[in-house]
């Protein structure tokens, strides 16, 4: 990458492999935000953002978030069209920055959505990556556009740009940032997960290819033996347009595994999802029907696509999902309707499993799927595996990806399932891991409350005793990402911030880290901080509940909402007089309350009871409501606390 940004020095070198560059002079510090770029246009001109495509992209005063200017953007013809800004000079790989900018559409224009996006290139080839997908934006107010964004690899081109989906409308930018928070070291003097379990069988975690880099590449050498493309072994990454195959960023995985000993798991090589359309389009480019030509064409299409990517790496990788989720126990025949199987019945399977086993003959082949602790799935699933091996079929293993939470499932339904699965005599392997703090969609916490960690922490403890007594049937472990930074809980099944690994978003090792380790340690540490000499162990004891709040959005409309707060007294004493204090996440501003008096000081809010409803009692409640303003996501706030006190909710 033609890049470096000033102050920036190239420090170290992982396994021999990828040289790093890294924020040295001045030497940032940890958890302090960086502003490496700020865009007012307060001076007048653009500060560097120009057009991509001959659309007008200039200073304006006609509306500003803050100061005198904007960014007016006219002209435009074509929907990614927009104002963009080159950071090839200014952010570096594997750095994770936060990119936030304002947005609203010139006075008079009909609302649309707006997006943030990232564009690099490669020898000349663009990619683009989406930092924040489609946001409604008008042109009454500001609306915020913040995600992050690693960048995983040198290019040779790099910039942000905003888009809409609107192709004509114009718009205005303000205040766009580009930061980053360096990570504390990672901890060098815990023990390593991978050694802790090494009697028993391998540990791996999925990756992306910024993950081998800086503080993540350095923790994932240190606790795992196993690495998972999370998705660059996917159909759409590895032959996104027929027979032409790419393979760059498995690569990179793959070298950094066999630097490092850590065995590959291939995932995987049949799917419903993250498969090019072109698969499953007919010789005259409609989409396929159940037909016998369209049957051997998929089936020719698939043979090739795993000889493709399977002869590409031979023995450097030694595990295969070879199909993936292909189970629905809601059908009588416990078969999944995806395409594959409504254009070829079981004979998608018998193909991948057959190829996979001639061009990899020395890989263990899986079949992979979710929720087979679920009895009727498991039982669909053990009863299509049975079919298949009497057949002949070649499948080594199953894998169960076990995407669990703080509250499900049960030891027992997991240990069932293990052992159904043993009797088989196949092998078993725990493919892709994580624990959920949350147990329903409509729960989000600004911050992860400690008794549902120390509850996670527990979790993970119990699990890998199970997995430990069933040792003998399951040859590895893999969890679905390293570290609560990146999971892709975080979008699934809606958005918000989930912690659901072994490690914080900092990197540093949880309860649950424990709860796998040396789960002796789980009640009274959660964090242990290295200085060069001592180990300074920081102890948690849980604090009891004192108070829960129950935050709840009633209704919502553009740009307004109004919502309802009811806070329950959870100790034994009586409260005379509450004051509820809480931070706003988005932006939003409290117009009108009822039962109780507020004051706002930007996202600080504080409501102090009103002459009626001073008195608390041991066990009860009181309820407020309010209109509000909202701009963004309108997200939940939090914490909340009372009268000084941290409450649950
Ligand atoms: O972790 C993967 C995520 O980055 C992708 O967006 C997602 C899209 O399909 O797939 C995720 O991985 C899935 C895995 O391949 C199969 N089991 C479920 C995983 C989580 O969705």
């Amino acid at each position: 990458m033609r890049r470096v940004l000033a102050g920036v020095l190239a420090t170290s070198v992982v396994a021999g492999l990828v040289t790093l560059a890294a924020h040295a002079s001045p030497r940032a510090a940890a958890d302090e935000p960086v502003v490496v770029v700020s865009s007012t246009f307060d001076d007048g001109t653009a500060q560097g953002w120009t057009s991509r495509a001959g659309e007008v992209v200039e200073p304006s005063t006609a509306v500003a978030r803050s100061g005198t200017h904007g960014l007016a953007v006219t002209g435009r013809a074509q929907s990614w069209q927009g104002p963009t800004l080159s950071l090839l000079d200014k952010a570096q790989k594997g750095i994770r920055y936060d990119l936030s900018v304002w947005v609203r559409l010139a006075a008079g224009e009909a609302p649309t959505q707006a997006r943030l996006s990232v564009e690099r290139r490669t020898a000349g080839t663009p990619s683009y990556d989406q930092v924040v997908g489609d946001t409604a934006v008008t042109a009454n107010g500001w609306v915020n556009l913040r995600g992050s964004y690693t960048l995983a690899a040198d290019v040779d081109f790099l910039a942000t740009y905003v888009e809409l989906s609107s192709a004509t409308a114009s718009l205005h930018i303000d205040d766009f940032a580009l930061s980053y928070t360096p990570l504390p070291p990672i901890q060098t003097d815990i023990p390593s997960v991978k050694d802790v379990l090494a009697a028993h069988f391998a540990v791996g975690a999925a990756v992306e290819t910024a993950q081998l880099l800086n503080n993540h590449g350095q923790l994932l050498a240190k606790h795992f033996n196993s690495i998972t493309p999370g998705n660059t072994l996917k159909w759409d990454a590895t032959e996104p347009t027929e027979g032409a195959f790419r393979f760059t960023d498995a690569e990179t995985l793959v070298a950094w595994a066999k630097a490092n000993g850590a065995a590959v798991r291939g995932h995987t090589l049949v799917w419903h999802q993250q498969t090019p359309a072109w698969v499953f389009k007919d010789a005259a480019g409609n989409d396929m029907t159940a037909t016998p030509e369209n049957k051997a064409l998929l089936l020719s299409r698939l043979e090739a696509h795993i000889r493709g990517v399977v002869g590409h790496f031979g023995d450097d990788i030694g595990v295969w999902d070879v199909v993936n989720e292909v189970v629905d126990e809601n059908q009588a025949d416990g078969l999944r309707r995806s395409k594959w199987f409504e254009i070829t019945g079981l004979d998608y399977l018998r193909t991948a499993f057959r190829v996979a086993r001639e061009v990899a003959p020395n890989a263990r082949l899986v079949i992979n799927d979710y929720n087979t602790n679920v009895p009727a799935k498991r039982d669909k699933l053990y009863d299509l595996v049975v079919k298949l091996r009497a057949e002949g079929v070649p499948i080594d293993a199953v894998g169960h990806q076990m995407h669990v939470n703080v509250q499900w499932p049960a030891l027992a339904e997991t240990e069932a399932m293990l052992t159904k699965f043993a009797a088989l005599g196949v092998d078993q392997q725990i493919t892709e891991m994580d624990v959920s703090i949350y147990t329903d969609n409509s729960q989000s916490y600004p911050t992860p409350p400690a008794d549902v960690l120390l509850t996670q922490a527990y979790r993970y403890r119990d699990f890998f005793e199970l997995y430990k007594k069933h040792a003998a049937d399951i040859s590895s472990v893999t969890l679905w990402g390293l570290a609560d930074d990146s999971t892709w809980l975080d979008s699934f099944p809606v958005t918000r911030k989930d912690h659901p690994l072994l490690f914080d978003t900092r990197l540093q090792a949880k309860g649950a880290y424990w709860g796998v380790v040396d789960p002796g340690r789980i009640t009274s540490t959660t964090t242990t901080t290295t200085t060069t000499t001592t180990t300074t162990t920081t102890s948690m004891t849980m604090p009891p509940v004192r108070c829960t709040v129950d935050y709840r959005v009633g209704g919502q409309w553009q740009g307004g909402f109004q919502a309802e707060v009811r806070i329950t007294n959870a100790t034994t004493t009586a409260i005379d007089g509450w004051t509820l204090a809480w931070s706003f996440p988005d932006g939003q501003r409290i117009s009108q309350l009822w039962n109780g008096a507020h004051t706002q000081d930007g996202a600080a809010v504080t409501v102090k009871h009103a002459s009626w409803n001073s008195a608390l009692p041991p066990g009860g409640s009181v309820s407020f409501g309010f209109l509000g303003t909202w701009t963004g996501s309108n997200g939940k706030p939090g914490p909340f606390t009372l009268n000084g006190t941290r409450c649950v909710g």
